[in-house]
């Protein structure tokens, strides 16, 4: 029998796709979205949602138990832009949240976590191709900062406390439903929007900066596909590197271009340029294919005839 789900943070670009795509798998009465504010239409009207703040633990404990959750998505985060902003309020958002959650597992309050962790906990001095997973990291923003602490938390609470808590480091995801906030790596969804509204974009990043990327479906399919893998056979308890494909602002502005051959981008890099220097460009993630079968389906061309094809809609 199914048992209640509780996703925190389900109003944003993961959590919105994420929250569906649980509601269409399970029972959707027995998927609680919350967030700090209210989501889509489609969100609010599919299943039950609670408006609930991830740094109070309180707050979480009380729809832990009034639902009897039993898995909690922790989706809310501050991403690296934003995060480079306001430091103190990344830290303790990103940290304070992922503590709440973890807690109540220790406390025997909930079973099973998920909990995203980011390229972003790699850094300058890590190799850049093909990044293994284990590796020198040292990352040099708040958010990686956020991110590597939280890896070593969730295994640090896993060979204590025997807390099953599961991770990916996503890489930038792209996804038409709804909007990114705040990472560095939004670029290579703002620049479909861009393309389809005015026909330019002006790119916050250097043409030739390849990053690590993934379209949203990959990405959802990861997620319950490690949370649906016998515990057994995970070997990471940190986080998975998951891999998809690699590219830059110059080679998806060529991708868009054979849709829309007038499309045009200038590049005026600003303060995230260095936040994505300091970021792998493509990812080793052989542990993830080896434990749990993981294999991406999107490379940048699908991903393109779905962005272009979806959103087109909106700008006709
Ligand atoms: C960001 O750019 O901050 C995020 C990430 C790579 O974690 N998309």
């Amino acid at each position: 029998m199914q048992k209640p789900i509780l996703i925190l943070g389900a109003c944003g670009q993961i959590g919105t796709e994420l929250t569906m795509a649980l509601r269409s798998k399970y029972n959707a009465n027995l998927v609680v979205a919350s967030d700090i504010r209210e989501g889509s239409e489609t969100l609010m009207d599919s299943g039950p949602f609670e408006l609930l703040d991830a740094t109070n633990y309180e707050a979480i404990e009380d729809v832990v138990m009034h639902y009897e959750i039993d898995e909690v998505y922790l989706m809310a985060a501050m991403l690296s832009a934003t995060a480079e902003k306001f430091p103190m309020r990344a830290w303790n958002l990103n940290m304070n949240s992922l503590f709440n959650v973890l807690n109540l597992a220790k406390e025997q309050k909930i079973s099973k976590i998920f909990w995203p962790s980011s390229i972003a906990v790699f850094g300058p001095n890590t190799p850049k191709e093909n990044t293994p997973q284990s590796v020198i990291m040292e990352p040099s923003t708040v958010y990686g900062i956020s991110k590597q602490s939280g890896e070593r938390w969730c295994e640090y609470y896993f060979n204590k406390f025997g807390v099953d808590v599961r991770s990916v480091r996503y890489p930038g995801l792209i996804s038409w439903k709804t909007m990114p906030g705040g990472g560095t790596t939004d670029y290579a969804v703002e620049i479909y929007h861009k393309a389809l509204e005015n026909g330019s974009y002006q790119c916050f990043l250097e043409e030739d900066t390849k990053l690590p990327m993934m379209y949203m479906d990959d990405a959802i399919r990861a997620t319950i596909q490690l949370m649906d893998s016998d515990a057994d056979s995970l070997t990471v308890r940190s986080s998975y590197n998951l891999g998809s494909m690699s590219f830059s602002p110059k080679e998806i502005t060529k991708n868009i271009q054979n849709h829309l051959p007038d499309f045009n981008v200038e590049y005026n890099p600003d303060f995230r340029q260095k936040i994505a220097d300091s970021w792998p460009s493509s990812i080793d993630d052989s542990a993830a294919r080896n434990d749990w079968g993981w294999e991406p389906q999107f490379n940048l061309e699908e991903t393109t005839k779905e962005m272009l094809g979806n959103l087109k809609e909106n700008y006709n």
